[in-house]
């Protein structure tokens, strides 16, 4: 079979033009290509993969609707950016991804005009599109900038402080929210917790919008309702969270209905002020094996897309993973004093075994380390013994919470880091090679 006829419309699309040129029945055709030609180089190159999957038609609509690059797309963390990397020029390199010489694991300015904003750490979406929004709105121009945000990124403080400062100023942008329930493992958190109740309130609406039309001809017993509803509406109903941060807040929609993302994606891209567009996806959709285990697909290696499992590493040695995970194991069960603390990387840090064996002495905290760092001085400050369990890399984030809250203070936190040094494939944003440098100013304190 020749390249054309497995991938009729994704080899006429070299860039988005060419996409948008397409008659919209089409895109569901283009999705499924495109979908199928991610798994088949992703195999191939190993690399981020069940998140991409879930943004399939996400990408395809945002493209479709958005005139880009002019309309910046401002992909959170950019794992989930791989559909966006071959709809955007680099469809032949894709082999390439995370080699030397070859394609960068994550959107970067230098690589693609289509890459609006470097990434690769979570939660600075919001704050990269708001700052475009400002700018452009400044420069007399009228670009749609839009940042698209996954549910376990929102979970960062950043993502917060940006809706804080969008919502006063009503800036023109668009935040999409892909809601899959998950971050690398499975989301924790109240906000979590919270978007799964909009989402299961959708019902609830839709019988509202029922009643309505029935109470409207009455208006005494409608007005009462109406003010019933106000006290019950901070518990149930969807978007009240950020419609109270000044978004106009639409959703959930199907983020697998390609369709209906482009019709909505239309209908609001003009409104004015900030939008919040709730769009619900499945974590490695499309592809079986990723779909029973998003975790285990999260990041893979070269692998084959006709078996239902993983290769194996096969590793002689132990790695300081691993070596950590049992060391942690042990002292807990000779010091009850011992806390485990993660922000969202149980697996990565061995933490799997701690959170079964001590649950009530495991902490993740989401994707939020400036927290975790001060939430363990809190705990020593009480006479705990409080382990923070961080990769290099992200313990970038938490350097004053390092500062101000543990060292100044002297409190007694053990920080064990992960990945530090060179990691290779993941490139520079994730690479553990400040620690030694940032950390050594630590000994003037002991
Ligand atoms: N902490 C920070 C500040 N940034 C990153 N990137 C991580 C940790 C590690 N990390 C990822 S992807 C990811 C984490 C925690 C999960 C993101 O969940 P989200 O996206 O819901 O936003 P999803 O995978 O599509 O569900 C990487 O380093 C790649
Ligand atoms: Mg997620």
């Amino acid at each position: 079979m020749t390249v054309s006829e497995k991938y009729p419309l994704l080899d006429s699309i070299n860039f988005p033009a060419d996409l948008r040129a397409l008659p919209a029945d089409q895109l569901p055709q283009v999705a499924e290509e495109l979908r199928r030609y991610l798994t088949h180089t992703v195999s191939q190159s190993g690399g981020h993969f069940s998140a991409g999957l879930g943004t399939v038609e996400l990408t395809v609509a945002l493209h479709y609707v958005f005139n880009t690059p002019y309309d910046p797309l401002v992909w959170d963390v950019g794992h989930q950016a791989y559909p966006h990397k071959i709809l955007t020029g680099r469809k032949d390199k894709m082999p390439t991804i995370r080699t030397l010489n070859g394609i960068c694991a994550f959107p970067n300015r230098e690589e693609s005009e289509y890459d609006a904003f470097g990434v690769g750490h979570s939660s600075t979406s919001i704050s990269a599109a708001l700052g475009m929004a400002i700018a452009s709105q400044l420069k007399g121009e009228k670009r749609h900038c839009v940042a698209i945000i996954g549910d376990g990124s929102i979970t960062g403080g950043m993502a917060f402080e940006a809706m804080n400062h969008a919502g006063d100023i009503g800036a023109n942008m668009l935040v999409v929210l892909n809601d899959n329930d998950m971050s690398i493992s499975p989301n924790v958190g109240a906000l979590n917790k919270y978007l799964t109740k909009v989402i299961s309130s959708r019902l609830y609406s839709s019988v509202r919008e029922e009643s309505k039309k029935v109470l409207s001809v009455m208006p005494n017993v409608w007005e009462l309702a109406r003010r019933t509803e106000e006290h019950v509406k901070g518990m149930i109903a969807p978007g009240t969270l950020f419609e109270e941060l000044g978004f106009n807040y639409i959703g959930p929609i199907d983020g697998h209905d390609v369709e209906t993302l482009v019709s909505t994606l239309e209908n609001i891209k003009d409104l004015s002020g900030p939008v919040f567009l709730h769009v619900v996806t499945q974590k490695g959709k499309g592809y079986e094996p990723a779909e029973k285990d998003p975790l285990a697909y999260h990041g893979v290696p070269a692998f084959d897309p006709k078996q239902d499992s993983l290769p194996k590493a096969a590793s002689v040695h132990p790695t300081y993973t691993q070596v950590f995970g049992k060391w942690l194991c042990d002292m807990a069960a000779t010091d009850e004093r011992l806390l485990g603390i993660t922000p969202a990387m149980r697996e990565g840090s061995g933490l799997v075994e701690f959170s079964k064996r001590y649950p009530a002495r495991y902490f993740d905290v989401a994707i939020a380390e400036q927290h975790a760092v001060t939430l363990a001085a809190g705990q020593a400050c009480l006479g705990m013994k409080p382990v923070v369990a961080i990769y290099s890399t992200f313990l970038q984030r938490a350097y004053d919470q390092l500062i101000h809250d543990v060292a100044i203070q002297n409190l007694d936190v053990l920080f064990a880091l992960d990945r530090a040094g060179l990691v290779g494939p993941d490139g520079p944003t994730h690479a553990g090679v400040f620690d030694i440098s940032f950390c050594a100013v630590f000994r003037i304190w002991c």
